[in-house]
């Protein structure tokens, strides 16, 4: 099958106040939606046309020279949204407050409380220059917190990506993500976003990627 367009979990309206529904409507209509139709339209004809996109990207190395850039954008994109809507619930309603379990003690463990991890996957939002995504990954079974450039994912590896692991959260920090609502106070947007994430999805990835 080639990629499709999923729909969202939740109606466009539902994040409001923290993301706004025009927002929603266009960054999954008409962003999301074109990294599927390019990606695509790339890889038509060829043997990856049909091919899992979580595979794609792991084995963008393998592809033809003049498929890769694209599939690293296009294919790395539709991977990357298609994460980020599940990552999202309305407030109170599975979405903000803080994680427990294993994930919570994790977490704990790693960065030495919530409001450190916090703080510390907010400064790589922050640094990231231009357009990227910041990450908490399960690395060699540990957690740490990297950030990409443009659709790149750590499941595409260090040599691409800068960075690698297996991504359990994930926050687009691309200016189409917070501009109608935020302008240029992307600080403002990763505050606000906490109030969204839906840590019941977190912490089934990570128990998918290991953790404990
Ligand atoms: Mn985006």
């Amino acid at each position: 099958m080639p990629m499709t367009l999923p729909a969202l979990p939740y109606d466009k309206a539902a994040l409001e106040p923290h993301i706004d529904a025009q927002t929603m409507e266009i960054h999954h209509g008409k962003h999301h939606n074109a990294y599927v139709t390019n990606g695509n339209n790339a890889l038509a004809g060829t043997k990856w046309a049909d091919a899992d996109p979580v595979a794609i990207i792991k084995a963008l190395a393998e592809l033809p020279d003049d498929k890769r850039g694209p599939a690293r954008n296009n294919v790395g994109g539709h991977v990357n949204h298609s994460m980020f809507w599940q990552l999202m619930a309305p407030a109170g309603k599975g979405g903000g407050g803080e994680p427990g379990g294993a994930l919570g003690a994790a977490i704990n463990a790693a960065f030495g409380g919530f409001t450190q991890f916090k703080e510390k996957f907010q400064a790589a939002g922050a640094g990231r220059f231009g357009s990227g995504w910041a990450w908490l990954v399960v690395n060699a079974g540990k957690l740490e917190i990297v950030s990409t450039a443009n659709q790149d994912n750590p499941l595409m590896g260090k040599a691409i990506a800068g960075c690698e692991g297996t991504p359990i959260l994930g926050l687009d920090v691309w200016e189409h993500a917070y501009y109608l609502k935020y302008q240029n106070r992307r600080p403002d947007y990763m505050a606000a976003w906490w109030n969204v994430v839906h840590w019941a999805k977190v912490a089934e990835l990570y128990a998918q990627a290991g953790g404990k």
